[in-house]
């Protein structure tokens, strides 16, 4: 029967970037994120007869073909499976602050594969879900969970599988800084194409990230965030390393990244544990204490308007909905 799904956003502590195997996306290298709160996307799936091909509806306005693709590369998998042929119409709405630009594939993607679960009826693990979001986007895979996941990269598409690994019940949250010259020239998908093809720092990238994985997780079990804080930080800085030995080279900062970056510093010389992140564009993620969240805010006022700064919680696992 075809339900509303809900998928929270993840931002990843140790990040993806490279696969192994395009087609069925296969990382290069395992990923732990943070499912957060604040942003999410409502999915609904609806199979019928008399449709010559899937449609997306994103926030009310039909979507083209490359938005499609993604879309299309699920429900092709979830047709092969329950042995249908009808085509889909998907309803999708973000929630996610107006302009804010920020990428939605995770929350978007883990929607959908529970939303075509549902209207499939399939009745799939989570572990299932996961599978499948991660063919329609790989950081996708993640979201399926709340709390601190990692995605395993595996060796085929059975094994490369996200799993949770804590409830973030603790003392830890996340502010978004949403920086004013957004620009997304490279997507993600070209990105990390391009920076494994080309850059001669990529193999110096997936030479440390066993010892990143394995600190990061005894930090979380230690809930120590001075530790998650401090290795997301260095994980975060040699992903974006690798872009500016790439062939064109590239980058995905702006200055007010620089200027974002540089008041977290500036505030942790204060004594706040704050630490950031940074993905496939120039917002940055700022890590932090909940209880410290307020004042933090406060603090990075001095330097972007208040409407640019957004605060997370942990946030939970996809819920289908009951109405
Ligand atoms: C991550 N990113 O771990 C990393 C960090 C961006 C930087 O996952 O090609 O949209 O669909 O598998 O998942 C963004 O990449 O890429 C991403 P595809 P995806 O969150």
């Amino acid at each position: 029967m075809s339900k509303w799904v809900r998928a929270h956003t993840n931002i990843a502590l140790i990040k993806y970037w490279g696969k192994e195997n395009e087609a069925l996306i296969i990382p290069k290298n395992n990923s732990l994120s943070l499912t957060l709160d604040a942003f999410y996307t409502d999915t609904k799936v609806t199979f019928k007869a008399d449709l010559a091909a899937d449609e997306l509806i994103l926030d009310g306005e039909k979507q083209d073909q490359t938005a499609l693709k993604k879309v299309s590369a699920v429900l092709d998998l979830i047709r092969e499976k329950a042995g249908m042929t009808e085509f889909a119409t998907v309803e999708s709405v973000n929630y996610v602050p107006t302009a804010a630009g920020l990428a939605s594939s995770a929350s978007g993607l883990a929607a959908l594969a529970g939303a075509a679960n549902e209207a499939a009826g399939l009745n799939l693990s989570s572990e299932a879900l996961s599978r499948l979001a991660r063919r329609g986007s790989g950081s996708a895979s993640r979201s399926i969970y709340g709390g601190f996941v990692e995605w395993e990269k595996g060796t085929d598409d059975q094994t490369s599988v996200a799993r949770p690994v804590d409830d973030a019940n603790w003392d830890i949250g996340m502010l978004f800084i949403i920086v004013k010259d957004a620009k997304k020239d490279v997507s993600s998908r070209d990105g990390m194409r391009r920076t494994v093809e080309t850059s001669p720092f990529y193999d110096g990238w997936l030479a440390t990230l066993d010892r990143d994985l394995a600190e990061m997780k005894a930090a979380i079990s230690e809930q120590d965030i001075d530790k998650v804080g401090t290795i997301a930080e260095r994980n975060a800085l040699k992903m974006h390393a690798t872009t500016l030995g790439a062939n064109p080279p590239f980058t995905y900062w702006s200055a007010d990244s620089m200027v974002a970056m540089d008041a977290v510093r500036t505030l942790r010389k204060e004594g706040h544990s704050v630490y950031f992140t940074m993905d496939a564009g120039p917002n940055v993620k700022v890590i932090c204490k909940q209880s410290e969240m307020k004042t933090i805010k406060q603090a990075l006022c001095a330097y972007f308007g208040e409407e640019q700064i957004i605060s997370a919680a942990p946030g939970p696992g996809i819920q289908v909905m009951e109405n």
